[in-house]
């Protein structure tokens, strides 16, 4: 006989965890002490959202639930944000959550809310322990669920009576599977689609985002020749220094890849999914769609494939290089044409260093000074658009944003996340001020667990992305603008450092220099988002519409 809490812990260690993420309440007590002598190790946070955000990261980088620890009630209520970010976001994670004793209780309802419903619709599955011999098959069936397509988040319930409970030592074997492949009809069609269009042209989505597809990818586009472009959670899939990379859909209309999408006759859409901001709107009657994917297109006003190529993508791409051919009627000269537009667009203000420093001087720093397998993080900011449209990813998960829930205060536990796995790396967290101050006590956890992060916060003193968003709409500058507390003290009373350059130049000595060294660095930035209208609402729907 086994306490059921030291099951549970061996059924996670079987699982392969390496960190829990979370803050205990008195209903974990069991489980923390059974943690103790584990060999996986408690990541202790300042707030649910800074470990729910940490464990959706670990599952998206690594493929394997990022498991994250809560009490009942208020705890588990802070769990929702991570919680939907990782299910729209198709990131493997895994919550568990105390709860009273539930066979006999002295505390009324104090602090008990119905956790296990109250995650039914942002989780793939959510249930009750009911009895401590069911751990293990329950353990089990949460990470299977977790990981396969497509991934998501996942609940426990763990009530204090059950975990101290007696019950039987046993566990179950983790067995793969191989995600099935494409129906041979399907690739033939897809082949023939293709090799009969006029104006193909490859789309990359979140779902592309995988080490084979990666290869796979790339070697389509160099045997067929094809143009690409990606959505902003397919970025870096394939390095987009390739000649054949047009840009990418960090707006849905009106960017210079929407004009090549409006000529495109063909459209061959690898990983999209509909939870990210459209990269492009579908019409009746316009450009078809074949969709490749691990499961069929979600239809949707603006999307809706005309044919559905299901089954592992890597596989599917594979199959399709090997078979394709170039039947000579291809063209893609307007394609050329495009690039040279946005190669020359994207370019413009790169050299600019007036000081408060503009966004796209920024990217092009920050790209310069990071080698290739370099990550920044992004937390939610109009700054999104600009890295998304303007930094150019080499590889995959070297720029890791959010498109899908999009929420405000991931960036800072994402990027705490990212170095904590790749301690090697170079990591960046680029928040806005807004977005920083929603997770910033994490500073504290940075600091604690010895992490060297840079944390760059554009201080534009507002909430910069619904201020442009409200002058695009012609309203009044009204309701968006707040005061900061002093970055570089407030750095520097959690132990971290804290810099506040002056100049364009400044700040790359301070960017090179905190790279460099040990801890944590603030640097608290004053941004220009002057030109975000003129350029963004209004010079692009101008240059491109003559296109
Ligand atoms: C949790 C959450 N609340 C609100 C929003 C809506 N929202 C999106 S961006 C933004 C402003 C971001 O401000 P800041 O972080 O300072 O970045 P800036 O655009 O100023 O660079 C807001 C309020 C959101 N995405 N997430
Ligand atoms: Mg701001």
């Amino acid at each position: 006989m086994v306490k059921a809490s030291d099951l549970f812990i061996k059924a996670l260690e079987n699982e392969g965890v390496e960190y829990i993420f979370g803050i205990p309440g008195e209903e974990n007590l069991d489980f923390l002490n059974s943690l103790k002598d584990s060999k996986i190790k408690l990541i202790l946070t300042r707030h649910e959202q800074g470990a729910g955000f940490m464990a959706a990261t670990y599952g998206r980088l690594t493929g394997k639930p990022g498991v994250c620890l809560a009490t009942l009630g208020p705890g588990a209520t802070n769990f929702t944000t991570p919680a939907a970010y990782a299910q729209l976001g198709a990131m493997p994670m895994m919550m568990i959550t105390g709860q009273k004793p539930i066979k006999k209780s002295k505390q009324g309802r104090f602090q008990i809310v119905d956790i296990v419903d109250l995650f039914r619709p942002i989780t793939k599955y959510t249930a009750q322990i009911v009895n401590g011999n069911n751990i293990p098959s329950m353990v089990r069936e949460a990470f299977r669920l977790s990981m396969e397509e497509r991934p998501g988040a996942v609940h426990l319930e763990l009530p204090e009576d059950i975990a101290a409970e007696d019950c039987e030592d046993r566990i179950f074997d983790v067995i793969g599977f191989k995600r099935p492949d494409a129906d041979e009809m399907t690739i033939q069609k897809a082949i023939k689609i293709i090799e009969d269009a006029k104006m193909p042209l490859l789309l990359i989505g979140a779902g592309a985002n995988r080490k084979r597809t990666s290869k796979a990818l790339k070697a389509f586009i160099e045997k067929t020749g094809i143009p690409f472009i990606n959505t902003q959670m397919g970025k870096g899939v394939v390095d987009e220094r390739h000649p054949k990379f047009l840009g990418t859909a960090a707006l849905s209309k009106d960017d210079f890849i929407h004009c090549a999408i409006n000529r495109a006759d063909l459209i061959i859409n690898v990983g999209h999914d509909v939870i990210e901001k459209p990269p492009f709107f579908m019409e009746e009657g316009g450009t078809k769609v074949i969709h490749i994917n691990f499961f069929p297109a979600q239809v949707d006003e603006v999307y809706f494939p005309q044919l559905n190529v299901i089954g592992d993508i890597a596989s599917s791409v594979e199959r399709l290089t090997i078979h394709i051919e170039n039947k000579g009627n291809w063209d893609f000269s307007y394609y050329g044409r495009i690039k040279e537009e946005v190669e020359s667009h994207l370019s413009k203000y790169s050299k600019d260093n007036r000081f408060p420093i503009l966004p796209q001087r920024l990217v092009h720093l920050v790209r310069e000074e990071l080698p290739d397998d370099g990550i920044i993080t992004l937390d939610n900011g109009v700054y999104k658009i600009w890295f998304a449209r303007n930094y150019k990813s080499y590889q995959p998960n070297t720029l890791l944003l959010d498109n899908a829930l999009a929420s405000m205060g991931a960036g800072l536990p994402s990027a705490m996340l990212a170095k904590l796995i790749n301690p090697d790396k170079k990591v960046i967290s680029i928040c806005g001020d807004g977005g920083f101050m929603m997770n910033s006590q994490e500073l504290e956890t940075a600091v604690r667990i010895g992490l060297n992060l840079v944390v760059i916060i554009l201080n534009d003193s507002a909430y910069g992305m619904i201020k442009w968003k409200q002058e695009g709409m012609g309203f009044e500058d009204f309701g968006l603008d707040y005061k900061n507390p002093d970055f570089v003290k407030y750095a520097e009373s959690y132990g971290a450092f804290g810099h506040r350059p002056t100049s364009d130049d400044d700040f790359k000595e301070v960017l090179a220099k905190c790279l460099n060294m040990h801890g944590v660095h603030v640097i608290d930035l004053a941004v220009d988002y002057s030109l975000n209208h003129s350029i963004l609402n209004v010079l692009l729907k101008e240059r491109t519409c003559i296109l």
